[in-house]
């Protein structure tokens, strides 16, 4: 052999190795993968979706290449759909809020009972802990395959009307709630009349006055500007926090190389931590700065004593109990345990 063939022909061989993985595998992999969001990356939601895309380009040499597709907009802005879609192969992955895959994995109800969590210690003390790895294992028998855990945030209520301080200021109230079940009768009983609609339906909805009111946390209030439909009333009353959840389809995650999930799943995971503090920027603060920018916009914010807050507790209290064995009366335990015991 010449010393020219030679050298051609190792250098073809070594590529192959670097690639790590046979011709045949990679044909198998597709040119591009698609990730479901609800929001884009104005929001600290798509924003987590894009890093874990650019991770995952990073870490796999571009051989899984993501593209983002905000707005729901594979399964035409109905996010009540997201979860079907994902295991029917119609999205390839999602970052997904655990209120819009509710409908179809009732355990994930659990983080919106009202008033389980205090505060941010609780929600990690349930992400990142015993109750995590439960509704992961539910979500692998759902039929996808959970990775890392993101975060919308506390959502928080407003209204074009007046100032709520008391359930009975809530009376008669229209408020657009997301698609479970579980917030028609939060908002049911509270005195509210609330309507079920999906994102893309609910701002012009709140443009037109056709509803008064919404909850969502305060990164979504902002990047979507809804001071500038009427949301001119906030209330802080911490009722209920979405985690995110960073999940791939199974078959596409079975199509790829044990090395190429690893660095998918390690992707999520860093891109997961980063949208967290992206999330919580502005209300963990001494002084929760994200608000005095949202007063600053002309909203009046109000804040809620601690009686003041029992009373939305106790007012809610039967919709608690209705559906802790809905959503496994051992998971909900298992949730009070945790925090509980919670490191504050
Ligand atoms: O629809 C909402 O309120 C949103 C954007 O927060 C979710 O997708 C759960």
């Amino acid at each position: 052999m010449k010393l020219r063939t030679f050298l051609t022909a190792t250098a073809a061989a070594s590529a192959l190795l670097t690639l790590g993985l046979p011709a045949a595998h990679a044909q198998n992999y597709k040119s591009e993968y698609r990730m479901s969001l609800v929001v884009g990356t104005a929001f600290p939601w798509g924003k987590g979706g894009e890093i874990w895309a650019n991770k995952v380009r990073e870490k796999t040499n571009g051989r899984i290449n993501i593209k983002l597709y905000p707005g729901v907009s594979l399964i035409q802005g109905d996010q009540t759909r997201e979860f079907s879609a994902l295991r029917q192969g119609v999205i390839d992955m999602a970052v997904g809020s655990t209120i819009n895959w509710s409908p179809q994995v009732k355990q994930l109800n659990l983080f919106s009972l009202p008033f389980l969590m205090p505060d941010y210690a609780a929600v990690d003390a349930l992400t990142q802990g015993e109750v995590g790895k439960e509704i992961f294992k539910t979500l692998d028998k759902a039929g996808v395959v959970p990775l890392a855990w993101g975060e919308n945030g506390y959502r928080e209520l407003t209204n074009s009307k007046h100032a709520v301080k008391t359930p009975a200021d809530m009376k008669g109230l229209k408020i657009r709630v997301v698609g479970s079940p579980l917030f028609v009768d939060t908002f049911t009983a509270l005195g509210a009349n609330p309507t079920q609609m999906s994102w893309a339906d609910a701002q012009p909805a709140f443009a037109s006055g056709a509803v008064d009111g919404q909850e969502n946390p305060m990164s979504i209030f902002t990047a979507a500007k809804l001071q500038n439909v009427g949301q001119k009333y906030l209330t802080m009353w911490g009722y209920v926090a979405d985690p995110l959840v960073f999940v791939v389809n199974k078959d596409v995650w079975n199509s790829w190389t044990p090395e190429d999930r690893e660095h998918v799943r390690q992707a999520a995971i860093e891109a997961g931590k980063e949208e967290i503090v992206i999330a919580r920027k502005g209300m963990i603060e001494a002084g929760q700065p994200l608000l005095k920018d949202i007063e600053g916009l002309g909203v009046t914010v109000t804040r809620l004593s601690p009686a003041e807050r029992e009373a939305f507790v106790q007012a809610t209290r039967g919709v608690y109990n209705k559906w802790k064995p809905t959503i496994g009366t051992q998971l909900v335990d298992m949730a009070e345990k945790a925090i509980a015991a919670r490191k504050q």
